[in-house]
């Protein structure tokens, strides 16, 4: 019967999106033990936050459509990569890479691919550097591979995009140009922004690393 199937697709769907919170949790952890173990080993805590999201049913669909795909749970999982996304806020530029570079040592996790806007930023202004990994989620009947959007930024390029993002939908995505103009200054001023706070971090951790002690009796007072 018509209730029956319809019971039967909801079953689908909610197990379908079970496995990518469950891969959410298990980054999360990932990036829960790094920070805690910096933080012992090194005073300090890389990673200022991480935010992550399921995508809704209705964002899925609407990429679906706009691709031009078949509305199927296989087409979806090969043509949505980013139903779970996780976004990490680092203080440091060289935060982003060090975190990079150790989800990339991690042997259960495969790198799909990685973009780095930072590097090369888009032709707005947008900075951050996207990994789309794949990790494993093991349920009681079977073991997925899933994959996970992660985007790694400061928080200067997170305040930025946050506001571009909604100045974007405000416009219904056409933004009048003096706006865009103004963006683009702003991404360059927070580029500008990122790269002075990397010089005083890296000038206060070589006096720390020097003279731990004495740092540690100067912040006092
Ligand atoms: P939401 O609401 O954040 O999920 P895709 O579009 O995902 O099929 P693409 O183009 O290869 O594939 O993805 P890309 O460029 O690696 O990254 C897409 C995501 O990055 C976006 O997701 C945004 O979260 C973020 N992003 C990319 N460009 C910009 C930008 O110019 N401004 C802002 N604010 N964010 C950006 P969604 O799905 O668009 O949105």
């Amino acid at each position: 019967s018509k209730v029956e199937q319809f019971r039967i697709f909801k079953n689908e769907i909610t197990r379908f999106m079970m496995v990518y919170k469950f891969a959410l949790d298990a980054i999360d952890t990932k990036l829960e033990i790094l920070k805690e173990e910096f933080q012992i080993l090194h005073d300090y805590n890389p990673i200022e936050h991480t935010k992550s999201r399921l995508k809704s049913p209705e964002s899925i669909m609407k990429k679906l459509f706009k691709k031009g795909c078949e509305i199927t749970l296989p087409s979806i999982r090969s043509n949505i990569r980013d139903i779970a996304g996780i976004r990490i806020t680092c203080s440091f530029i060289s935060d982003i890479y060090w975190l990079s570079e150790m989800l990339k040592g991690q042997s259960d996790l495969k790198i799909l691919e990685i973009k780095d806007f930072i590097q090369q930023p888009k032709e707005n202004g947008y900075q951050s550097l996207h990994m789309l990994i794949e990790i494993p989620v093991y349920m009681s009947d079977r073991q997925e591979q899933v994959c996970v959007e992660v985007q790694i930024r400061t928080i200067a390029m997170d305040f930025w995009a946050s506001l571009e993002h909604k100045i974007f939908y405000k416009y219904n995505q056409s933004v009048p140009q003096h706006l865009l103009n103004e963006l683009k200054e702003a991404a360059e001023t927070a580029t500008a922004l990122d790269r002075k706070m990397e010089m005083i971090h890296k000038e206060i951790s070589e006096i720390k690393e020097s003279q731990p002690e004495d740092l540690e009796e100067e912040l006092k007072q």
